[in-house]
């Protein structure tokens, strides 16, 4: 199966990054799988060149200390393989301006910036470019990436309807729970990384105190009863998929062995720190070796140019270039 996901080097990464994405990647990993560090799509946040190229060395760290082996897959950063910028200038000529100003991700990231540059809006076409340079069959992203992937796959098929058959139309795919990881202290919205919540929001290394101090004054409601229901229960719905999603069980199980909201929210911290510990102690030792890191990105990124060059290649000839 091919597969291609990335990510923003935007910073920290928090639960929900982890749970929707970053954990199926490594659980999908093969030679057929290309994971990319999205550097380009960061330049449409405000930041510094210093500060990206940190969070893009974080990143690398990241991905490797989550699990990711450059020995299986294909590891990389997106600027370093140009056929990303080059696919997405001729697919900015297949998209309309209609379908990207309907982006859901655009309409709210525009209404808090004033003066917001165009880059905001044409993102999401190149991130069809990322996808579509590998012929990527399978793209593993949380739920917020759905508008993105079902924009993706109208744009190929109208390049292919258009140009004739060039890109394999790819489909999303979400984890079963935890696809949509919600803020701990707001639950009806998303763990976000853009929207400043320090309780309601957990990153992947954070201290065992801090992950138990959040749990603990996770919001839940009055009725007392540990029960899976998004509708009417959405700080415990929240907790129960994250259990399960560590755990590898329902949430509909994980609710019927408890009674008590505090005995819930104690076994799953633990829970978070045992699995969480890990992780954390690969980052530190892993970030001490930037070269090491970047080497691996380089070699990734070699594979990575080989592939996307070919695809590439057939689409720029197929629309007369
Ligand atoms: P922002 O909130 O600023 O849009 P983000 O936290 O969504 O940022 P991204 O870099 O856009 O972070 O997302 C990286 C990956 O993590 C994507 O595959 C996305 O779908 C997934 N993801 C992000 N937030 C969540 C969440 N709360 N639950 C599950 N998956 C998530
Ligand atoms: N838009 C995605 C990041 C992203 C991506 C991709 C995800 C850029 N290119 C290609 C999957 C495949 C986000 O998480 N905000």
């Amino acid at each position: 199966m091919k597969i291609l996901s990335g990510m923003q080097p935007s910073g920290t990464l928090h639960l929900g990054n982890y749970l929707g994405a970053l954990r199926q990647w490594v659980e999908v990993q093969s030679a057929d799988a290309h994971y990319c560090v999205v550097d380009l799509h960061a330049l449409t946040l405000q930041i510094s060149p210093e500060m990206l190229r940190k969070n893009t060395t974080d990143l690398l760290a990241t991905y490797l200390a989550a699990g990711l082996d450059p020995e299986v897959c294909t590891i990389f950063i997106q600027s370093q393989v140009p056929y990303h910028a080059q696919l997405n200038w001729l697919l900015e000529c297949v998209a309309t301006y209609g379908e990207l100003s309907r982006m859901v991700a655009f309409k709210e990231k525009s209404a808090r910036q004033e003066g917001y540059r165009v880059g905001l809006l044409t993102y999401p076409v190149l991130m069809a470019a990322d996808i579509l340079l590998y012929d990527t069959e399978e793209v593993p992203v949380g739920d917020d990436q759905r508008q993105h992937l079902e924009l993706t796959r109208d744009i190929a098929e109208r390049f292919n309807n258009r140009f004739g058959d060039t890109f394999t139309v790819p489909l999303g795919v979400q984890p079963k729970v935890s696809a949509r990881v919600m803020d701990l202290q707001e639950p009806t919205r998303k763990m976000s990384k853009s929207i400043s919540s320090p309780l309601g929001t957990i990153y992947l290394f954070d201290s065992p105190s801090d992950i138990k101090r959040k749990i603990s004054k996770a919001v839940t409601d009055t009725d007392g009863d540990v029960r899976y229901d998004w509708e009417t229960k959405p700080g415990i719905s929240n907790l129960l998929e994250i259990y399960a999603s560590f755990a590898k069980e329902t949430p509909d199980a994980i609710a019927s062995r408890y009674t008590r909201y505090g005995d819930l929210k104690t076994d799953l911290a633990n829970l978070m720190v045992e699995n969480l510990s890990p992780l954390r102690e690969s980052y530190d030792r892993l970030i001490q070796s930037p070269a090491e890191l970047h080497a691996v990105a380089e070699r990734g990124a070699e594979k990575a140019r080989e592939q996307a060059g070919a695809v590439y290649r057939r689409a720029a000839q197929a629309m007369g270039l």
